[in-house]
């Protein structure tokens, strides 16, 4: 797999818990009552909840410290103080959280579910009002408990790619049949558009290199507002090292389609268009895909332009070529 991967650091604080509160009853006629101080509030825990709507860790990206709050202290007619809000942080599946120090991994949400959860750090548990002390002997105690510290930790997080290359087109513009040509990956290949309803991965391998390549579900114009199979595959897009977008040489212009999946990535992820990416013309088998493939490289003149044919196998070896260039040597 690719050695990119997506990182940020950051210390959280879970919160104190409130203090216990030493307070007697004050009632007219009754000049010193009984204790009756409450108890103080539990600070805020730290907990981490996985959000399949998020493909980074973006969001986290400028935070370096992350606190809940304390919980308030107790007060007299045994008034327990509110707890201290958690803090709550949203990661995509796929995030590994370590210890910044020691290196150990704390959480690993490796499964692609929605809502998983862990409690990275307890707040603080509030102390005991002065109510709770009283005794035969000593029936007006002062004596209150203090709120339990929170507690700090320096984490890291990563976030592994789901492949090294993406492949990205149209649909019906041979990303299945290319990755079953390439990979031992059996994905489902069809004459109708949206073949392919989820992701698969195949691994193309060479002597020492190995390339993760992501088949990804067809995106047509407005998929970033949600049109046909909608965005939900465009963080899978983001997940990937590099891309190859795949253009049917069979289609009046070629180019055309270049365009709009560079408008949707470029709406759904401003920075998706920066990636390394190669351009393949698919189906140099049929009539005309010569100049359909001369159209599409003088159109793109500052782009990698490969033809390939999945039938023939024309253009195979370059383009596997490419990929090992983008893969990483197995260990
Ligand atoms: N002539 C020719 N046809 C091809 C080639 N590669 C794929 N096809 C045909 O193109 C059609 C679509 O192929 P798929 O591989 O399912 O296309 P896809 O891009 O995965 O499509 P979606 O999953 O719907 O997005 C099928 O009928 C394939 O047989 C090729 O090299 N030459
Ligand atoms: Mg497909």
């Amino acid at each position: 797999m690719s050695s990119f991967v997506d990182e940020t650091r950051f210390e959280v604080f879970s919160g104190d818990g409130g203090a216990g509160s030493a307070s007697f009853r004050r009632e007219k006629y009754v000049p010193m009552g009984g204790p009756d101080g409450g108890d103080g509030g539990k600070g805020g825990d730290v907990i981490f909840i996985t959000r399949r709507n998020l493909s980074t860790l973006a969001h986290l990206r400028r935070k370096h410290i992350l606190k809940a709050n304390h919980g308030e202290p107790g007060r007299g007619r045994k008034m327990h103080g509110k707890s201290g809000d958690d803090l709550t942080i949203y990661v995509p599946p796929g995030t590994v959280i370590r210890h910044t120090e020691t290196g150990d991994t704390l959480r690993d949400f490796s499964s692609d579910i929605e809502g998983e959860t862990w409690v990275c750090l307890k707040g603080g548990i509030g102390g005991l009002g002065n109510w709770h002390f009283r005794t035969s002997r000593n029936q007006k105690p002062t004596y209150s408990q203090d709120g339990k510290p929170g507690s700090s930790l320096n984490l890291s997080l990563e976030l592994a790619l789901i492949a090294d290359i993406g492949l990205v087109g149209l649909p019906s513009a041979g990303k299945s049949s290319l990755i079953n040509a390439l990979t031992a990956a059996n994905s489902k290949v069809g004459a109708y558009p949206f073949t392919t309803k989820i992701p698969s991965l195949g691994v193309l391998r060479r002597v020492d290199t190995e390339v993760v390549i992501a088949d990804i579900p067809g995106l047509i114009e407005g998929a970033s507002n949600g049109a046909g199979l909608g965005y939900q595959f465009l963080r899978h897009i983001r997940r990937s090292g590099s891309l190859a977008f795949i253009t049917d040489l069979g289609e009046e212009d070629p180019g055309h389609a270049v365009r709009i999946l560079e408008e949707e990535l470029k709406k759904f992820d401003e920075h998706l268009p920066d990636k390394q990416r190669i351009i393949v013309g698919s189906k140099t088998d049929l009539d005309e895909s010569g100049e359909k493939l001369s159209m599409l490289k003088s159109a793109l003149p500052n782009e990698k332009v490969l033809g390939v044919s999945v039938y023939t196998r024309d253009g195979m070896n370059e383009l596997i070529d490419s990929f090992i260039e983008w893969g990483s040597a197995v260990r």
